[in-house]
């Protein structure tokens, strides 16, 4: 870790710049997740790096999403592996959903080291890719998933896609709340539910508008009401305004 003052005006950027360069050197992140970061960080400045009311609302609407859901699965790349571990796991949890890894870029080991790395952090079980049940629609590597997950799953929970899987669900049938902070990418856009928001501050907020667990017929209601595409044209229209827009 690098030793960035706690006074330093970018200290939380450069704390999570930071936990990512750690990924990367533990093996859990790939070195194109450096690459994703930055994209991020870049959008991140354009929405303030605060969750603006575009992404409340989308949270609101994946919780009611996911409290609706039959069978919820929560899939973990190296990037968020890295950034909200222990955040992801409480997700998990609350909903009582499996982790699944599945990432894209396919380097030796780091499925098995991203599984170790939440086990560390306190998962109970955290699904693995299965080289024997495959998504249709797809080539990459994130076609290989569990046959009891992802496979399964009716509501997949995406952060940080890279738009090939989120595709390749959404044709499956199935519904996919992605977090993802440019809301022009092909994820954002394929998504039923978009959070343009850090992952970092998205996931603490849906945890806990979870755990005010909305009865089901207020959650069927803010389904009904929810548009994705107006959420992504609020989220345009605020960073076209200008930070202090
Ligand atoms: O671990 P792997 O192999 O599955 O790879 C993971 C990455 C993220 C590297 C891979 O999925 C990838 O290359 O993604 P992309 O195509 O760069 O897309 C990532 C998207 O996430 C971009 O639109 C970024 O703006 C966005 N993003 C990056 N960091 C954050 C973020 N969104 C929310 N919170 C972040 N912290």
């Amino acid at each position: 870790m690098s030793d960035v003052p706690k006074s330093h005006p970018r200290y939380l950027s450069l704390t999570l710049r930071d936990r990512i360069v750690e990924g990367v050197e533990n093996g859990i992140t790939s070195i194109h997740g450096l690459i994703a970061h930055g994209r991020g960080e870049a959008f991140d400045y354009l929405i303030s790096e605060q969750t603006q009311s575009f992404a409340t609302d989308a949270v609101c609407a994946a919780a009611a999403m996911l409290q609706l859901s039959n069978h919820p699965v929560i899939s973990v790349n190296g990037n968020v592996a890295a950034l909200v571990p222990k955040e992801l796991i409480e997700l998990g949890n609350i909903l009582n959903a499996p982790l699944e890894v599945n990432i894209f870029h396919t380097e030796s080991g780091r499925e098995e080291k991203i599984r170790q790395h939440l086990l560390n952090n306190g998962a109970n079980e955290v699904l693995m890719p299965s080289i024997d049940t495959q998504l249709q629609y797809i080539d990459s590597n994130r076609k290989y998933v569990h046959p009891e997950g992802i496979y399964k799953a009716d509501v997949v929970f995406v952060p940080l896609e890279d738009g090939d899987r989120c595709e390749a669900l959404r044709k499956m049938g199935k519904e996919v709340i992605t977090v993802d902070l440019n809301p022009m990418s092909r994820t954002a856009k394929q998504a039923s539910i978009t959070i343009v928001d850090n992952v970092v501050r998205a996931l603490p907020l849906l945890c806990e508008t979870l755990q005010k667990s909305p009865s089901a017929s207020d959650s069927q209601q803010i389904m009904t009401q929810y548009c994705n595409e107006d959420i992504l044209q609020q989220a345009l229209q605020h960073i076209s305004r200008g930070t202090d827009g």
